[in-house]
């Protein structure tokens, strides 16, 4: 299997030469100086030769390969617009090739016809159980609101669909079709959402906080904000401590890349060399922040290069560029060769829920992605392309999906309401629920002979 290399091409190349030429002037300084406390040595301890390196010899360049077939250049800016009641609104523009051509969809490494269909099945159950949860929404029969991953179907089913069966995920709200692929039914998000007494937390929560740590090795979402990042580091290094290298994946926003537990957990994996395999979910859009407002970066794989590990770009609306990435992340994991942040770039195609009709969004660019709708360019691929599907096949396989997903409606919508009495239970401890066995085996941990040094803070402790 082929490892993400940093110097992968083609390559976004990022050169440091002006942070260089500063530490250039200082280190020049500092050779004339007299009084030159720690110049004279490295940071290895070894002693500085006479001779100042060459510029080419301290030059580190670093990069980023980049998969994708296109590179959109489109950009967004803030613009104040007079009303003709004389108010100021604040509105976003678009500029950039509006009408640049779609791409095809890559050829993958690894994925014979028969799992490209499979991956397709799942990414039209992903659509086609969003639309019904906005309809039932509509009817009056979800309790709270409804999240969607219009348009990041591929991101979501590939990548879940990369994963061993030993290997761990964390969903976040967009990733409703991971759950698919990892066994879980359209019903289980349905009830979920309607409180149902079948869902999967028993009416207890009205959106997507629910997990499955014995069968399916699912972490229940906790936060969008990148609080699952360590959650599933520890999984990893739980794992590693019973003797087994498990890839564990979640996914984080672009938004959600900002914040500080982001980085406190990738940090963590780096340096630990945990499994992670993160899928940042660059979709343009935090709640009504565009990206122009939310990074200062191009791309976010490039924060990679300050974590030290690999990371790479790829077409978040290809399922096979995701699939791949996702293959290759999971493998290094497995090896024991730590984590890989994935860069998938695509679009959020709705609101950040159903009470946000997303109007800050440039209409043009629900267009532009449009065009590169996952699913449709995915039936392209299968249909027109490679001939793996007739369109009658196709016919046939989209009109099955509709009949399970109206079969598991009717399961959901069929399902009870919790009943009173049954509110007081499964919220606190219960008996043997805090009895959380090793999965793996029992921790290995190498025994030392002699006990720890007692440090001066240890000891003031006591
Ligand atoms: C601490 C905290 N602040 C705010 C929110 C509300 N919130 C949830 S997701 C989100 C935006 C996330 O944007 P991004 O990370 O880009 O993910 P996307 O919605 O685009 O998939 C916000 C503001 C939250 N859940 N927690
Ligand atoms: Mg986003």
């Amino acid at each position: 299997m082929e490892r993400l290399h940093l110097s992968q091409s083609p390559t976004l190349a990022i050169p440091l030469a002006i942070a260089l030429s500063a530490r250039f002037h200082m280190g020049n300084k500092q050779a004339k100086s007299k009084h030159n406390s720690n110049g004279s040595r490295r940071r290895d301890g070894s002693a500085r030769s006479n001779a100042q390196p060459s510029a080419t010899e301290s030059l580190r360049t670093y990069s980023i390969p980049d998969l994708r077939q296109e590179h959109p250049d489109l950009s967004v800016r803030q613009t104040i617009e007079k009303g003709k009641d004389g108010v100021e609104h604040v509105r976003y523009e678009v500029t950039g090739n509006l009408n640049a051509p779609v791409p095809p969809i890559s050829d993958s490494k690894y994925l014979t016809k028969q799992q490209c269909i499979e991956i397709y099945r799942y990414m039209l159950l992903n659509r086609k159980m969003e639309t019904a949860l906005e309809n039932l929404y509509k009817q009056g029969k979800v309790v709270g609101g409804v999240y969607f991953g219009l348009g990041q179907e591929a991101c979501s089913c590939a990548s879940a669909y990369a994963l061993d069966k030993d290997d761990w995920f964390a969903p976040m709200i967009r990733n409703q079709g991971s759950l698919l692929v990892r066994g879980f039914r359209a019903s289980d998000t349905m009830m979920q959402y309607m409180a149902k007494a079948d869902s999967p937390t028993r009416g207890r929560d009205g959106t997507s906080h629910f997990g499955d740590i014995e069968k399916r090795n699912m972490v229940s979402p906790i936060s969008m904000l990148g609080d699952l990042i360590p959650v599933l580091s520890g999984v990893a290094l739980g794992a590693r401590l019973q003797g087994r290298n498990v890839a564990v994946m979640t996914y984080i926003g672009d938004g959600g890349q900002s914040t500080g537990v982001t980085y406190e957990g990738i940090n963590f994996a780096a340096v630990q060399n945990l499994g992670l395999v993160l899928f940042v979910e660059s979709n343009l859009w935090a709640y009504s922040t565009p990206s122009e407002m939310q990074y200062r970066c191009k791309d976010l794989a490039e924060r990679a290069i300050g974590y030290g590990i690999p990371g790479v770009i790829i077409d978040g609306t290809d399922a096979c560029q995701v699939y791949d990435a996702a293959r290759d992340a999971v493998e290094r994991a497995h090896r024991g060769e730590g984590p890989t942040m994935i860069e998938a770039k695509m679009m959020r195609m709705k609101g950040h829920a159903i009470h946000d009709a997303a109007a800050y969004v440039p209409k043009p660019m629900f267009d532009f992605w449009k065009k590169r709708d996952p699913i449709a360019r995915f039936e392209n691929y299968l249909v027109k392309e490679k001939k793996w599907l007739t369109t009658k096949e196709n016919a046939e396989l989209i009109s099955e999906v509709e009949q399970v997903i109206e079969a598991e409606r009717e399961i959901a919508v069929n399902s009870p309401m919790p009943t009173p009495e049954s509110a007081e239970g499964g919220v606190f401890c219960e008996d043997g629920c805090h009895d959380i066995k090793p999965k793996y085996g029992m921790p290995k941990v190498k025994k030392r002979s002699g006990g720890f040094k007692e440090t001066e803070a240890a000891v003031h402790l006591k």
